[in-house]
This record gives structure tokens, sequence and C-alpha cells, in this order.
């Protein structure tokens, strides 16, 4: 038998199964065309394939391609044909309300954009208000300004995420070309990731006079190995009041009534002797993970803000001073709603978000 013949089958096949779909009236109607061409036994399509069987070793590939074809497009029309008949019908007079519904999806907040909200709110009564500040920074936000100098181990590159260095050479050409190498390198420097939400606070100082009372919500970025508690991309809670007369005393009551107010009463915070370069003295924060004693889980570093860090801003240390904190938002939600790995918040698995 020759290719052409049995392509003609096929066709033929294709043309009368695709005309009874269409032209059937009703799902009993489809049902009955679903059967004699498409029935697994007796099925048209059934019989047509055993005649390709008797194809030749040569016609075989080009056979075989259009049958195939063809059956997926018959079973794709039916497939369509079918969900078309199943729709609810308006009745003559309007809607048929005997007909069952349609359910609606629900939707509802991720758990760490509800923290962040709930953070927002306890934050504001106790008269922080919110800054924002860029996802990718310069070198001068992220280090420089906060008293990270140029050889400090927080700035190697295998420990941030910088932007690719062919970018930052063509802005560089073109910003001789233009002669705009006077800029100051915050502007024509190397791009990264922002590694923590500190960053803000020398935004905000920047273009503010103290007094500042501040808080700044927002993802940061870092290579670390992820584990349960780890993640590289993971969001902080940055504070900031500059003031006359400010104390550790009060960074420390703030950050006992923020968690208490976010966990509850039963939560013990622990502050540990600490370093951070732009924070003297400096503070790690720890919270209980349980009522034992026995496990704690850090959750913030903070600080009184270095009189070099008010200078970078133009601020006088001499007549202002202030805190700082940086707290980790996904852990303090971990705790609240007893998450025992990090990675539920970023697996997309539907059976974790619907119980928030
Ligand atoms: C900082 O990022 C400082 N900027 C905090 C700070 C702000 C200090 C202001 C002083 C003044 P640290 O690297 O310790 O500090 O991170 C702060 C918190 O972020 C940690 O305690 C932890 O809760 C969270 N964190 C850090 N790394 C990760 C990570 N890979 N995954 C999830 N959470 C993390």
């Amino acid at each position: 038998m020759s290719s052409g013949s049995l392509i003609d089958q096929i066709d033929a096949f294709e043309r009368t199964a695709l005309a009874a779909v269409q032209s059937a009236p009703d799902a009993a109607a489809l049902e009955a065309v679903r059967i004699e061409f498409l029935g697994a036994r007796n099925g048209r399509l059934r019989d047509l394939q055993t005649v390709l069987g008797k194809a030749t070793k040569e016609e075989k590939p080009v056979v075989g391609k259009r049958f195939n074809e063809v059956k997926q497009r018959v079973t794709a029309e039916y497939e369509t044909k079918q969900r078309a008949l199943s729709r609810p019908k308006r009745a003559a007079g309007g809607l048929d309300v005997t007909l069952p519904g349609v359910r609606v999806e629900q939707g509802r907040r991720h758990p760490l954009t509800q923290t962040i909200l709930e953070f927002k709110e306890i934050m504001g009564r106790f008269g922080f208000t919110v800054a924002d500040g860029p996802e990718v920074e310069d070198e001068w936000h992220n280090f420089q300004a906060l008293n990270i100098p140029a050889d400090h181990p927080a700035r190697d590159p295998l420990d941030n995420f910088f932007l690719a260095t062919a970018n930052y050479a063509a802005r560089q050409s073109t910003a001789s070309e233009l002669n705009l190498t006077a800029q100051p390198a915050a502007v024509t420097g190397p791009r990264l990731l922002r590694s923590q939400t500190s960053t803000v606070q020398i935004r905000v100082m920047e273009s503010n006079p103290p007094p500042v009372r501040i808080i700044s919500v927002g993802r940061v970025y870092r290579p670390d190995t992820i584990d349960a508690t780890h993640s590289c991309m993971f969001h902080q809670m940055e504070g900031l009041l500059i003031a006359e007369g400010t104390t550790m005393a009060q960074l420390k009551t703030v950050l006992r009534l923020f968690a208490r107010a976010y966990l509850g009463h039963d939560v013990t915070i622990r502050f540990r002797p600490s370093f951070f370069p732009f924070t003297e003295p400096s503070v790690e924060v720890d919270m209980s993970w349980d009522n034992t004693g026995t496990k704690w889980l850090e959750i913030g570093g903070a600080g009184m803000v270095d009189p070099n860090v008010l200078k970078a801003v133009g601020y006088d240390p001499d007549k202002v001073t202030g805190f700082a904190f940086g707290l980790g938002i996904e852990r303090f939600c971990m705790r609240r709603y007893r998450v025992p790995d990090i990675r539920y918040f970023t697996n997309n698995d539907l059976r974790f978000l619907r119980q928030f």
C-alpha cells in the first residue's frame, strides 16, 4: 500500500471525526462520538492504527507522524467540546439557579506579608514611620557609610551578590566619555544586591535632619549556605532612632516590647555582646524558641550608632546619638507559627500556605 493512500485514509478519518465532534448537540451524543471514533477497543482510530501497521519501513515515519497529529487534534477538539457542553447554560428566562455553582477560590496573604504588615503596625504604635530603600545598592550605602572599610571581610565578593562587572566597566567608560568622572564612587561604582537593610539608615539620614525614628522592611540577599534557619534571600526589619540623649536601655526596651507584642509574653529575649562596624557598643539578640530555656534562635543585631556613621551622613555626634537594630523577619514568623524550616516560606506548597 502506498503512503499516499494511507495518508488519505488518515485525512478522511480526521475530517469525519472532527465533523462528528463539532455537530454533537449534547453530552450524550458527544459520548457516542467518542466511543465510535476514539474508543480504545473498537473505535475507528484503533482500526486505522491496525491498518497503518501494514505500512512499509520507509513509509512508517511519515505515516506515524501524521497519525499522531490527527489523534492529538481530534482528542483536543473532543475535550474542548466536552468543556463547552458542561458549562452552565442560561435557561430561556435567565440564569438557571438549579445548576451547580462554580467554586470561587479565595486567595490569602503570604505568611511573611502578614508578618510584615503586623511589624509595621506594632512599630507604628511605638512612633516609628516606614522608610524604603532600593534592593540594588552601591558600596557607599551597603558598606562605606556604615563604617565598613574596603579591606573588611564583609565586603568579600564571595560573601555578596555583586552585579555583573561587565556592566560596571561599560558604565565607567560611558562616564569618562561624558566627563562625569568626578561623580562619587557611590554613583559610578559596582552595584550589589543589598546584604542588609542598614543601607536605608544611611539613605534616610542623608536626606533628613535629626531627629529620626524609622523602620524599613525588605528583602536582603546573601550567598549563605541554605539550611533550616538560613536562606540566600530573606527579609529584615531595620530600626533607627536618632535624637538627643538616646540610650542602650531604650534600645533594649523597644526590642523587648516589640518581641512581646508580636510573639506574646512567654518569649524571653536575651542580649549578647557582639560587634558591628556601624554600632558601638553592639549586641546580638536571641529569642527563646520554647519554654525549656535550652533552645535559642538569633533574631537580630543592634547597638548604639557609631559616631563615624553619624559623621558620614553629616550629623554632629556631639549633639545627637542613636540606636539601630536589624531583625530577621522569617525567624519571628517561624517561632510564632512553629514553622520548623525557613524553606517552607519559598516552596510555594499550597498545603503549607493555606494554613495562614
Ligand atoms: C545584620 O544584618 C545587621 N545589619 C544588623 C544590625 C542593624 C546591627 C543595625 C546593628 C545595627 P546580621 O548579619 O546578624 O546583622 O543579621 C541580622 C539577622 O538577620 C540575624 O540575626 C538573623 O535573624 C537574620 N539572618 C541573617 N542571615 C540570615 C539568613 N541567611 N537567613 C535568614 N535570616 C538571616
